[in-house]
């Protein structure tokens, strides 16, 4: 099992700084007077040490304290434009910034936890020994900062005094990183050591990008050390490699969750957003999606929205399931973000009042902003990812170059986001989930929506999300299973961390109503896969704000629904009627039948590819199995009955009885 402090502290190894006076005595040589004023504040002596190993290691020209002021996050910003690190855009308070060419998306090539001996990590993950990474840090990042500022800031993942809250420190030679940070987190230079006090621990992220040239990104790593709750990132520069408070944190917590607070939290990639049902009740969503499958989209349907990346979640002392958001602000895709499908985003994007960072879409003579799939016209040329760009210049082999990156982004904060509900967002207790939702990017087998259940069942769902590979990634391709679409984040053995599913959400400590649905969704089934012709899908984005309406209501007891061997599906009348008033779209008999029928030898593949890939893991609860068993078993015997295509309307018969809205969730009515 995994175990904090195990090993050596790389830093403190690199950097040789081992006491509070060693500490303050460099802060005297390498920090101008302000600045060691500002830090002054900050008591915590491990914090401390954190932050003089960084300088002893890297070796800076100066060192920026931000607290957070307004003074601070502007001198941050202008530090960026100075730096060349970002351009202004037409927009007051837009900006452009770019990665390299190379570097568009997260470098999992070269992303490794730094592990102990006989240490056991996910067998998905790479791993480097702490021996070897300490002398790779020590190589690479070595006097790393020389010529460079170092900017480091004081944040919590989520509100301050909020049960899954953790703070964290970001170290870095990137005023884009920094200024990053200050957008997409809560800075709490103020609060820090009380909320270190408060949690028992905080994480430590250093990065650099050095010189930032090509020739240094084969030598580019992120490096995780897990014991140490610290980051090391260098010669990189894209957000997802570097502002390691994001995933790199998010590996840490789901390690705290699984190893030290079993039955009481979970770390998990999943957006927080409520919806308004009838008579005005609020219903939280807590839902996973592999990066690239319309998390930020669905999120943004809700009308309370909260997150759209990371939620940290735990049961609450009246057996609710309670929700925050590790962060502030979306670091989302851009690719196909329009005036109809995000008309929320669209308005902070495309109208002046918002802070935007843009980063690797195409800049226009005008410094407008241009990405694929805005709805809009665009230039024939301009300055993008590639470079100098214009209409039907090609890739080395051929390819058309598009105008933005498909893993393009924009860095905002939420509060300018019409339908973002920044009193609840920020409340430390909490919101109060419903409903669990799971989506990959599935052209094939699963229904649009559907119910497990049990929790057993859900958790299975969770496990057994896969996805077509999406630009999010360097380098991956074809068809990916994404267990609970937090694979690529979970550092220990899968086996352990669904263990911690099943514990949480079968947790006696749920109350009977607060125990949450568990559903899948899959917006990704296309015409051919249901007899027509084409890759065309059969939905389109507006329809997400039906199947999370249904899920609204079926988590109240509103509707009734069909059960099958994978859970229980709408009824028809029910999605008509809220196609009707929720998106004033005619919803035909036909497509549901297309949409809702079990495709009983797809599910059937789906089921033994998961169970074959899982068989290969060590040390996996046997309830995952034995859910698997059972589907599939039912599924034989439906098939049996009624064919390889099982419609809606069959089960409705075999049920044998009129579904009267009694609205039981556990039953088949
Ligand atoms: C994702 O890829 O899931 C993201 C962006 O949310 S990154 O910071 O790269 O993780
Ligand atoms: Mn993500």
């Amino acid at each position: 099992m995994f175990e904090l402090k195990r090993g050596k502290d790389i830093l403190v190894e690199t950097g040789g700084i081992r006491s509070r006076e060693e500490a303050q005595k460099l802060f005297e040589n390498a920090l101008d007077r302000e600045n060691r004023s500002k830090l002054h504040h900050v008591k915590n002596e491990e914090a401390l040490l954190k932050i003089a190993n960084s300088i002893a290691m890297c070796k800076p020209d100066t060192v920026f304290i931000n607290t957070g002021s307004d003074e601070d996050k502007q001198k941050v910003r202008q530090m960026s434009l100075e730096r060349g690190e970002e351009e202004p855009l037409a927009l007051k308070d837009h900006t452009i910034h770019f990665d390299l060419p190379q570097e568009q998306a997260r470098i999992i090539d070269r992303t490794f936890y730094i592990i102990n001996p006989e240490e056991e990590t996910s067998v998905l993950a790479k791993t480097i020994l702490r021996s070897e990474a300490l002398e790779y840090i020590e190589k690479h990042m070595g006097g790393i900062m020389r010529g460079m500022p170092m900017l480091v800031g004081f944040f919590s993942r989520g509100p301050v005094g909020a049960k899954a809250s953790i703070p964290a420190i970001q170290i870095t030679s990137s005023a884009y990183v920094m200024h990053s940070a200050n957008i997409l987190y809560r800075n709490v230079y103020e609060k820090f050591d009380g909320e270190v006090e408060r949690t028992g621990y905080f994480f430590t992220n250093l990065h650099s990008q050095g010189l930032n040239r090509p020739e240094d990104l084969p030598n580019a790593r992120v490096f995780m050390d897990r014991s140490w709750l610290t980051t090391f990132s260098m010669f990189c520069t894209y957000a997802g490699n570097t502002l390691l408070l994001k995933k790199g944190n998010h590996r840490f917590a789901v390690d705290l969750a699984t190893y030290y607070k079993r039955e009481e939290e979970l770390s998990e990639h999943m957006f927080i957003t409520g919806l308004t049902g009838p008579g005005g009740r609020k219903t939280f969503f807590a839902g996973a999606a592999p990066s690239g499958c319309g998390k930020t989209t669905t999120a943004m349907v809700g009308t309370d929205f909260i997150g759209d990346d990371l939620a940290q979640l735990w049961i609450g002392g009246d057996g609710t399931l309670r929700g925050i958001n590790p962060e502030k602000g979306i670091f989302g895709i851009i690719k196909d973000v329009s005036r109809e499908s995000d008309p929320y985003l669209m308005k902070c994007l495309r109208e002046e009042g918002t802070e935007v960072i843009w980063s690797n879409v195409l800049i226009d003579e005008n410094r407008v902003p241009h990405w694929v799939g805005n709805g809009e016209e665009h230039p024939e040329r301009g300055i993008n990812f590639q470079g100098e760009w214009w209409e039907g210049k090609k890739y080395k082999d051929g390819k058309e170059i598009p105008i933005s990156h498909p893993n393009a982004r924009v860095t905002l904060t939420n509060d300018p986001i019409e339908n973002y509900n920044v009193e609840m967002a920020e409340d430390p207790r909490g919101v109060p989930i419903k409903v669990i939702t799971y989506s990959g990017r599935d052209s094939n087998t699963m229904p649009p929506v559907w119910v497990a259940k049990n929790p057993e069942h859900g958790v299975v769902l969770g496990a057994s999300i896969v996805s077509e590979a999406t630009a999010t990634e360097v380098g991956v391709k074809g068809i990916r299973r994404q267990p609970w679409a937090n694979e690529p984040f979970i550092p220990g053995p899968l086996g352990e961390y669904m263990d911690a599913q099943f514990i949480f959400f079968g947790s006696r400590k749920f109350s009977e109503e607060g125990r949450p649905l568990i559903a899948g969704l899959n917006y990704f089934l296309t015409h051919e896969a249901r007899g027509g012709e084409g890759k065309e899908l059969l939905g389109e984005k507006r329809d997400v704000k039906v199947w999370l309406s249904w899920l609204e209501r079926r988590a109240h007891g509103d509707v009734s629904a069909i059960e099958t061997p994978i859970g229980s599906i709408p009824l028809y009348k029910d999605l008509k009627d809220l196609f009707e008033s929720e998106i004033n779209k005619n919803y035909p008999k036909e497509l549901y039948d297309k949409q809702f029928s079990l495709y009983i030898d797809n599910i059937i593949a789906r089921i033994d590819l998961q169970r074959e890939a899982y068989r290969r893991e060590k040390k996996l609860p046997s309830k995952l199995f034995e859910v698997y068993d059972e589907q599939k078993k039912e599924l034989l015997a439906l098939k049996e009955k009624h064919g390889a295509v099982v419609l809606p309307d069959m089960l409705l018969k075999d049920a044998g009885r009129a579904y009267s809205a009694s609205g039981n969730r556990g039953s088949s009515s």
